[in-house]
């Protein structure tokens, strides 16, 4: 089993205490900030840009998990800034050229990754192994948080960790994303997961401050 790590989900935040945040973050030890970027279409919602997010390079090192929920992601690197590092996430189901997705995000630094829907199959990755470094199983119908855990989740994330495995990848990293609740997130890690994109159901939970809810949440997926 691989090392957890926590991605919060920074359209969660709240953007009026953003630094405070981002430095609680920092101090906790948060691997990676998940960036959700939509275009409206692929997922009918928009909520965060690249241009905003880039800013907070100034007040943090943390790396950007960014997870793109755009259509024809390989037409749009030049607007997403991405740093060595960082990790990209590109949807099979956004564009008919997913592999050249993949190798313009890896050209400009990225650790590159495939989303997959809910109900696409975890067969597609096939023929993308060898060319990516990790696997995003979307646990919700993308676009929105607060959302419920879709069924099968957990059979998904199980099948894909047999899937890669048996296929000579036992070290790609399967992140997972949607509901990743403090109740969900265990079973998820028995599942397989090893990237936890945390939202409104854990690290922003009302139930606590986002210090607490992070101590909390890492105990939950050791
Ligand atoms: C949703 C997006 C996610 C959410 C996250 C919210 O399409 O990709 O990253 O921000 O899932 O978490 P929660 O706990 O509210 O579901
Ligand atoms: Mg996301």
């Amino acid at each position: 089993m691989k090392k957890s790590t926590i991605a919060p989900s920074l359209m969660c935040a709240d953007f009026t205490n953003i630094k405070q945040e981002l430095s609680t973050m920092q101090q906790c030890g948060i691997e990676f900030l998940h960036i959700d970027i939509m275009d409206g279409v692929f997922v009918p919602n928009i909520t965060l840009s690249s241009a905003v997010v880039k800013q907070f390079r100034k007040i943090t090192s943390i790396p950007y998990d960014y997870h793109l929920m755009i259509t024809n992601p390989e037409q749009k690197a030049d607007m997403i800034d991405v740093k060595d590092g960082d990790l990209v996430s590109v949807h099979y189901e956004s564009t008919p050229h997913v592999l050249k997705a993949v190798q313009v995000y890896k050209a400009k630094g990225a650790k590159v990754g495939i989303a997959l829907n809910p109900a696409t199959p975890i067969n597609v990755l096939e023929y993308l192994l060898s060319e990516i470094d990790f696997v995003l199983i979307m646990t919700v119908n993308p676009g929105f948080s607060g959302q419920t855990m879709v069924p099968n989740a957990l059979e998904k994330i199980a099948d894909t960790r047999k899937f890669l495995d048996k296929r000579g990848y036992k070290n790609m990293p399967i992140e997972v994303d949607g509901n990743v609740s403090f109740d969900n997130a265990p079973k998820m890690r028995k599942s397989g997961a090893d990237i936890f994109v945390a939202g409104t159901s854990s690290v922003y939970s009302k139930d606590a401050d986002l210090e607490q809810n992070i101590i909390n949440f890492r105990k939950l997926i050791k």
